[in-house]
């Protein structure tokens, strides 16, 4: 009897282990790309909605953030969405305009007052109309990140007016909304890699890029570019986007937790935003960058 009931419970243990072992092979992970350096306002957000995810559908997902654009640059990475390589990202909207055109008009230069007003925006009905654009790229918007505002810096001397810009090389993502709108102000558009604008600014390929202050800082091309003119020539949104592929494959309940995750995400970005600003300012200040905020920018 004893020996019966000693191997009945060996086999209930056993099967608990199997049943455990089930459980966590049947979690998924995804992956998640992002651009920047793992304590960067979005970076910290992603990873918060990957620990989002795994809590909110009970383990069912969990989530691993590659940051320093490990999984590929950005026009590669939204690609990869077709094929499901990637999962879950923070894209910025110009990138992702120039598969999804819709996605241009949050990006314009100068088509938001502020980011309350951009926010206002996004979180509402245009938000929704964007990601459906986003579809046919596989991708589902469930939040959006702010992307501060992009701003010029120089290596030579400082742009007060667009007549500065006239034959500059400016670095610009590789994207047709960063070039049409740099080359409009005058400058060369020169599309580059993230990763390839340090040396580029270096060597003198170029004269200077465009960008926030958190990305000017965290890149450390202030090292190199000691000129910032706060022009704000453009406020562009970041979509956290995650696959449609994987949206559609969910029940209710995870979609549910997945766009709280996401939104939740969202407002730590935010808020970690305005505290990177102006951090990233006083860095670049004490690192000498002449920074001058445009007031004309008619
Ligand atoms: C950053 C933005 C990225 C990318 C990058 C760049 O501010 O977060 O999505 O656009 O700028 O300049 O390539």
């Amino acid at each position: 009897m004893s020996i019966f009931w000693k191997s009945g419970r060996l086999a209930i243990l056993a099967s608990g282990a199997i049943l455990g072992l089930a459980v966590n092979a049947d979690a998924r992970e995804l992956r998640g790309w992002n651009l920047h350096v793992p304590d960067y306002p979005g970076s910290i957000a992603l990873e918060e909605f990957a620990d989002a995810v795994e809590a909110g559908t009970e383990g069912r997902f969990t989530g691993s953030v590659y940051h320093n654009g490990q999984l590929g640059d950005q026009r590669f990475a939204i690609e990869q969405f077709a094929f499901d390589g990637i999962d879950f990202a923070a894209f910025s909207g110009g990138s992702l305009g120039d598969f999804a055109p819709e996605l241009n008009i949050v990006s314009m230069p100068y088509v938001f007052q502020s980011q309350d007003h951009m926010f206002k925006v996004l979180d509402g009905e245009v938000g929704e109309r964007l990601s459906a654009a986003l579809e046919p790229y596989n991708m589902v918007a469930l939040a959006w990140y702010t992307g501060g505002a992009r701003s010029f810096y120089t290596v030579k001397s400082q742009v007060a007016t667009p007549e500065d810009l006239k034959g500059l090389k400016i670095r610009v993502p590789d994207a047709d909304i960063f070039v049409a709108t740099i080359e409009a102000l005058g400058a060369n558009a020169t599309p580059l890699a993230f990763g390839e604008v340090y040396t580029s600014l270096q060597t003198g390929v170029i004269d200077g890029a465009e960008n926030n202050a958190p990305s000017f800082e965290s890149t450390r091309h202030y090292e190199v570019a000691k000129f910032y003119t706060l022009d704000e020539h453009m406020m562009v949104p970041e979509a956290l986007v995650v696959s449609k592929t994987l949206w559609d494959s969910l029940s209710p309940e995870d979609q549910t937790a997945m766009r709280a995750a996401a939104r939740a995400s969202a407002e730590t970005q935010r808020k970690l935003w305005a505290d990177r600003e102006a951090t990233s300012t006083k860095i670049l200040q004490d690192a000498g960058v002449t920074i001058v905020k445009l007031e004309d920018k008619a």
